[in-house]
């Protein structure tokens, strides 16, 4: 038997226990050693019955994922199941931890199942673009009914034990060692003469026969363009509707059409990115941490409403200052409500929302912050205010204290030089809403210490976010990239297209949202007000006055005034285009002596999205991001880009760096512009024959 998977004897019951951490992946020497252990328990006179358990941390969560792509391995893990639900003895799964996927579908595979309070289970298979490709779909419908088994499969999300006893999952939650329960129950199981269950063998049960075709419907909308979804759902009909053996071989079937498709190789690198973005090369594993007890936030707006409700959300006591105490009065009225509307939609407790807001306290002076551990500032973007800020934190809060900035636009290392500690100076870029947006991040100046940029990823982690730790520059990685975007949106209109072609093929492509919804979203105002500061200072890379500044010249700032580039009804968030804006734009291009043309809506896709490659490229040359996936992920999280395509860069290896340095040649011949000049990473990666990810 391989080492990673142990047998004994204890109390007339076989336990074979899965040891391969952190997870107990079911690679292929736990595949082997379960196989062989079942085979051992089998033959071993002294076992009355089994039980599966995994050691450390968790039940098996799942396949290795790592394994994916790769030529499949024997044994099995089907294989490996079959050979737990036909064993001549009964078998008990303990669970603790995370029952997931492959590890859940093991337990399936054994004859009961009990688990410890805390554990939870799920076939997040979907989630990786894949489906439960070792019986998952055929057993859960068996053991739990087609219309509860759907949206586990679907939806992907992990179940807490008690919900997993009431669906019938799992058969009994114990207290107490896990494996002594475990034993306990097999033996009373076999001394009650309890019968086996091979779930195969049971009736599916299907209140609603046309549950399927409803929820595809319901999903229509959430999962655009996902794939793997849709073919869970006909993974569970075909359980609904064939023989288990069939059901397997259709479950066979989309399994591996969804594994080797380009969305769920898009999605596993997003699963493993994810993971690694929280590893920031150069900060050893091992930098001490800082404990942050408290949180300070400068300013009670909607920015720092939002990211004090993080801390709070997590135990973390908040103090937020501000200038008046109406403006305080009215920050922490609204946190209230937010946490209200949460309770009124059931996913916290009324206790929950007394709790956190026992955690938010408010002050109108600086020396309250003299305990916090950490101060976030987060109020209006002005670099004299924010010096003025930092002076007056750099002269109250203690030693060791971590002073951090959320600022979308200004110079971190400047911010941070105004201190006497630049080392403890960091910027914490949320993005709005702040208490909804995964991403954070976390802007590392030129002082930085390693022990606060360590101490802030891992509380990015603790806070729900994921935090990707990024250089200084104009607009950080997020930004920079989306007003290249932007400038080249406005442009493509401008030569003829219109804001709606514009928004439509980005929202194709995969986008919640296309490029002027969403800056009807933020407030066209915003980035007017960069523009013109820009154009004052005589900035040369500053962008021409253009049809959008009009708009924002005439109190068209978006969904906050009813109106930008295009118009909203009264409670309607929903864009609608108008006449008014098509007639501005037309007389914009009078004015300027455009021409309007046909603009195709490939030109569209690679202008808009060519532009941001070329910069993430300039970005990871100059080393703001230091790797490709850093890019990805704040890509994913901040703005929405589909996951199933992996994030920009994981996109431009999938498209070619060949094809695409060639187009952004092209364009820079035919548009000029700083933007389109190529990228001296791209051109070498392009010769090369490498994608971003190589590097
Ligand atoms: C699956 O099970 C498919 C099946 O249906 C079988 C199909 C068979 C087909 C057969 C055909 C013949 N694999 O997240 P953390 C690593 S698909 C490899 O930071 P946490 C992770 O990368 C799988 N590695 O910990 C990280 O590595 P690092 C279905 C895995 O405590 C380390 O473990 N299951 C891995 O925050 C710690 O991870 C899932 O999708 C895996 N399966 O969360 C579950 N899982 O230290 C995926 C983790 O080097 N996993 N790693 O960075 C999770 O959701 C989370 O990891 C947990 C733990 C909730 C388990």
């Amino acid at each position: 038997m391989s080492e990673v998977v142990t047998y004994e004897l204890r109390d007339g019951v076989g336990v074979i226990t899965v040891n391969y951490p952190p997870v107990n992946a079911l690679g292929k020497d736990v595949r082997e050693g379960l196989k062989a252990a079942v085979e051992q328990g089998a033959a071993d006179d002294g076992a009355q019955a089994l039980v599966v358990m995994g050691g450390g941390r968790t039940f098996p969560a799942g396949a290795d994922i790592r394994e994916f792509g790769k030529p499949p391995q024997p044994p099995a893990l089907t294989e490996v199941i079959d050979a737990y639900e036909h064993a001549d003895k009964l078998i008990v799964a303990a669970i603790h931890g995370t029952a997931l996927g492959g590890g859940l579908e093991v337990a399936l595979g054994c004859d009961y199942r009990v688990a410890v309070s805390s554990a939870r289970v799920g076939l997040p298979e979907v989630n990786l673009g894949i489906l439960p490709g070792a019986g998952g779909t055929q057993r859960l419908p068996r053991l739990i009914g087609a219309d509860k088994a759907l949206p586990m499969i679907v939806e992907g999300n992990h179940v807490p034990a008690a919900k997993a006893q009431s669906l019938g999952i799992i058969d009994e939650v114990v207290e107490g060692d896990l494996a002594e329960q475990a034993i306990a129950y097999a033996r009373k199981l076999v001394g009650d003469g309890a019968p086996r269950r091979p779930v195969s063998e049971m009736e599916v049960k299907l209140e609603d026969p046309k549950v399927f075709e409803n929820y595809e419907k319901s999903i229509a909308r959430k999962k655009r363009g996902f794939l793997a979804p849709f073919r869970c759902i006909e993974a569970v009909k075909a359980a609904a509707e064939l023989p288990f053996a069939e059901g397997m071989k259709r479950e066979r079937e989309l399994f591996t059409e969804l594994v080797s498709s380009p969305q769920s190789k898009a999605q596993r690198h997003a699963f493993f990115a994810e993971r690694e973005v929280g590893k920031v090369p150069g900060v050893s594993k091992d930098t001490p941490r800082r404990e942050i007890g408290k949180v300070g936030i400068i300013g009670a707006g909607t920015m720092g409403g939002g990211i004090a409700m993080n801390f709070a959300n997590v135990g973390i006591p908040v103090i937020l200052k501000e200038v008046k105490q109406e403006a305080l009065d009215n920050g922490i009225k609204i946190i209230r409500r937010n946490y209200e509307n949460t309770a009124k939609k059931g996913r916290i407790s009324q206790d929950d929302v007394e709790k956190r807001m026992s955690l938010i306290s408010g002050t109108l002076e600086y020396d309250e912050l003299s305990d916090v551990n950490l101060v976030i500032e987060a109020v209006f973007e002005s670099m004299d205010i924010k010096k003025e800020v930092f002076g007056e934190l750099d002269r109250v809060c203690k030693s060791g204290a971590i002073l951090a900035t959320n600022t979308s636009t200004l110079d971190v290392n400047e911010i941070a030089d105004s201190t006497s500690r630049p080392e403890d100076v960091m910027g914490m870029h949320f993005f709005s809403p702040a208490n909804v947006m995964k991403l954070l991040e976390n802007v590392r100046g030129e002082k930085t210490s390693d022990e606060v940029v360590a101490t802030v990823m891992d509380l990015s982690k603790k806070i729900g976010k994921v935090g990707v730790c990024v250089g200084v520059c104009d607009g950080f990685v997020g930004n920079r990239m989306l007003h290249k975007r932007q400038a080249e949106a406005v442009s493509l209109v401008a030569a003829g297209a219109s804001p709606e072609q514009v928004d439509k093929v980005l929202f194709d492509f995969g986008f919640p949202m296309g490029p002027f919804a969403m800056s009807d979203l933020a407030g066209i105002d915003v980035g007017y007000r960069i523009r013109q500061e820009r154009r004052k200072a005589g900035d040369p890379e500053a962008q021409k006055p253009s049809w959008l500044d009009k708009l924002a010249e005439q109190g068209r700032y978006g969904q906050k005034t009813g109106a930008g580039v295009f118009k909203y009804e009264e409670g309607d968030r929903t864009p609608k285009p108008d006449p008014e804006v098509a007639k501005l734009i037309e007389d914009f291009r009078k004015e300027n002596g455009i021409e309007p043309r046909e603009v195709t809506d490939q030109e569209i896709l690679e202008r808009c999205m060519y532009v941001m490659v070329n910069e993430g490229a300039k970005i990871l040359e100059e080393g703001i991001a230091s790797r490709a996936l850093d890019i990805d992920i704040v890509w994913i999280y901040g703005y929405g880009f589909p996951v199933y395509r992996g994030g920009t860069m994981f996109w431009a290896d999938q498209v070619g760096l060949k094809e695409i340095h060639d187009r952004v040649k092209t364009f820079h011949e035919q548009l000029g512009g700083k933007q389109w000049e190529p990228s001296p990473l791209l051109e070498r990666l392009a010769k090369e024959g490498k994608g971003f990810h190589d590097l």
